[in-house]
């Protein structure tokens, strides 16, 4: 016999990035009448080859806020991914739930990826109850609010909605009416790009053992996912709201006052800096974003920041963070196949080995193979754009970030790598691209003193392959490029260039294109 309506449950599936004791489908519900259903799935493992740190984070954090759960009387029903009978797939996990529990509703919260959401979608045709899926209202801007925001502009720039959102939320205005921006000024990006000095001494952040829990999710990641990239015995995350909150501690005790100035510098074995590595944390649901920018505000109001690195931080998390979910939602799913540049090189070997001459490539992948991350500055000027440089297909270049950082998720990763580093989108997000030679990154890091190559020399044997490769791309799209009022001047220089010089810069790229070994095995997705 049927069960009354009232005697059955509400499901609350819980993504793996949606560890958040306020998440919108668990509001308001009382504890008798849910069951929040979390799911270890082999398919969400191994869409892409994730790097083995994020999946030990991701398993290690469902596990323990599952915990948690239980712990303050919630009833969770949890596949592991070893489970006897575990189907492989989120849909077919939530499908064995629904046969084990009869529910009269699913609630869950909207996915953050395409992908996921496509699935959820068809889940009120596949299953006989009533499913509600609701916005995640952990961002300050929803997907509706940024869709009407940007569907009737030319052009949908950063720092236009980032002075929206300062209205919004109220962080860092002042003036009688709340509406004038702290200090003057909505922006201080040019205080925030000081060069390493000499006396830069960054504290140490918080680094996490790995407890029973944790312990045991590393050697399910040993043993089941061998074959992955990355090192796992470094694996120090934050995996609980607690841990997560001692790091942001640490940040704004010892870190932020030195955060803004200093955040596009890079030093060759200093992985951190004064960076906040909060980034897993917030992409997983552990941290609050507003409290967050909230408690950078009050480090300023306390005088224990100075508003660069306040005003930095803040324009993070409240502008990019939120802006690049806004534009990922605004443009999928084509963003995934933009390619504007027509780029087709296979991702070179040497970003899987880090086994490359070039000193600051070789750091950057050795800290991303050790630590799952690397900063902003590094995914940009020295990833991002040799990969923009070197005209890589952008599908092999979203594929590699998404699996080597362990706060990548497709939202937050591929309007980054497909519009931000490699101009897929025909500018769309930035307006131009950030093509750099060696001397960006010359002067913003220590890494040329460490290279085989000298950023001083141009061209031939010894140049840093970025200078060469700099005018090869220039050229390569001049007839793209020569009408953007920001790069268009370039040219002018190269063609003040005697024609020898010139061909020497173009023969010195095709020569160094020519020696990139492309990846043993592809790595990227194939649809
Ligand atoms: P901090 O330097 O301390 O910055 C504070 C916070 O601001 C970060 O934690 C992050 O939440 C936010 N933030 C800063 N820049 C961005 C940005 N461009 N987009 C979105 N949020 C930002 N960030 C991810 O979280 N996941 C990704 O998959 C990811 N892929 C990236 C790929 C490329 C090519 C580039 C250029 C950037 C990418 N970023 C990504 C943004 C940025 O590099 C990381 O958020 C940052 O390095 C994380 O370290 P942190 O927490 O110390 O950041
Ligand atoms: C990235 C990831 C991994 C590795 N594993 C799981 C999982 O087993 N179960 C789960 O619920 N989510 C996982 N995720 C996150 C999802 O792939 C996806 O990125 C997010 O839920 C965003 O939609
Ligand atoms: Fe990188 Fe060129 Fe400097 Fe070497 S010389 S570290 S390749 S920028």
């Amino acid at each position: 016999m049927a069960r009354k309506d009232n005697a059955r449950p509400v499901l609350v599936p819980v993504l793996g990035d949606q560890l958040t004791r306020t998440l919108a489908a668990l509001r308001g519900r009382t504890k008798d009448d849910t069951v929040i259903v979390m799911m270890e799935v082999w398919d969400e493992a191994t869409y892409v080859k994730h790097h083995k740190q994020k999946i030990v984070l991701i398993f290690a954090a469902m596990r323990h806020f599952a915990a948690e759960l239980e712990q303050a009387g919630w009833t969770v029903d949890y596949t592991r991914l070893d489970d006897e009978n575990n189907s492989g797939s989120l849909t077919g996990e939530v499908a064995r739930a629904v046969e084990r529990h009869d529910p009269r509703a699913i609630h869950i919260v909207e996915a953050g990826e395409w992908r996921v959401q496509q699935a959820i979608e068809e889940w009120p045709d596949k299953f006989d109850c009533e499913v509600d899926i609701l916005s995640d209202d952990r961002f300050v801007c929803s997907i509706a609010d940024f869709r009407d925001w940007a569907q009737d502009r030319d052009s949908l720039r950063m720092e236009t909605f980032y002075r929206e959102m300062r209205r919004r939320t109220g962080l860092l205005m002042t003036g009688r009416d709340g509406d004038l921006p702290e200090g003057g000024e909505w922006n201080y990006d040019k205080q925030n790009r000081k060069p390493p000095a000499d006396d830069m001494d960054p504290p140490e952040r918080p680094k996490f053992e790995p407890d029973d829990i944790t312990r045991e999710v590393i050697a399910l990641v040993q043993d089941r996912f061998a074959d992955h990239f990355g090192a796992l015995d470094t694996f120090h995350w934050p995996v609980t709201r607690e841990e997560a909150e001692e790091a942001a501690d640490a940040f704004f005790a010892e870190r932020i006052e030195k955060f803004g100035p200093y955040q596009d510098a890079m030093v060759a074995g200093e992985d951190d800096l004064y960076h906040s590595m909060l980034s897993t944390s917030l992409n997983l649901g552990l941290l609050d974003p507003l409290d967050l920018c909230e408690r950078a505000a009050k480090a300023y109001a306390d005088g224990n920041a100075p508003l660069n690195s306040v005003e930095g931080f803040v324009r993070q998390i409240i502008g990019w963070r939120e802006y690049v979910r806004g534009f990922y939602w605004f443009h999928m799913p084509h963003l995934q196949k933009a390619n504007a540049l027509d780029a087709r090189r296979a991702l070179p070997e040497f970003y899987w080995t880090g086994d490359t001459d070039m000193a600051c490539l070789a750091d950057c992948i050795r800290s991303t193979r050790d630590n799952a991350h690397a900063h902003h500055i590094q995914r940009l000027m020295v990833l991002g754009n040799f990969a923009l440089l070197a005209g890589i297909s952008p599908r092999e270049v979203q594929d590699w970030y998404l699996i080597v950082y362990a706060d990548a998720y497709e939202w937050v990763e591929l309007p980054n790598v497909a519009a931000m580093i490699l101009y897929a989108d025909d500018g769309k997000l930035a307006t131009k691209p950030y093509a750099a030679s060696g001397n960006y990154i010359n002067k913003m890091s220590d890494y040329c003193s460490g290279c085989a190559y000298s950023p001083s020399k141009k061209t031939g044997e010894g140049a840093c392959p970025f200078n060469p490769l700099y005018w090869h791309f220039m050229i390569r799209h001049r007839d793209r490029l020569e009408s953007n009022h920001r790069v268009g001047r370039i040219y002018a220089n190269w063609d003040r260039m005697d024609e020898a010089k010139r061909q020497d810069y173009l023969d010195s790229a095709e020569a160094f294109l020519d020696t990139l070994v492309p990846a043993a095995k592809t790595w990227a997705r194939t649809d």
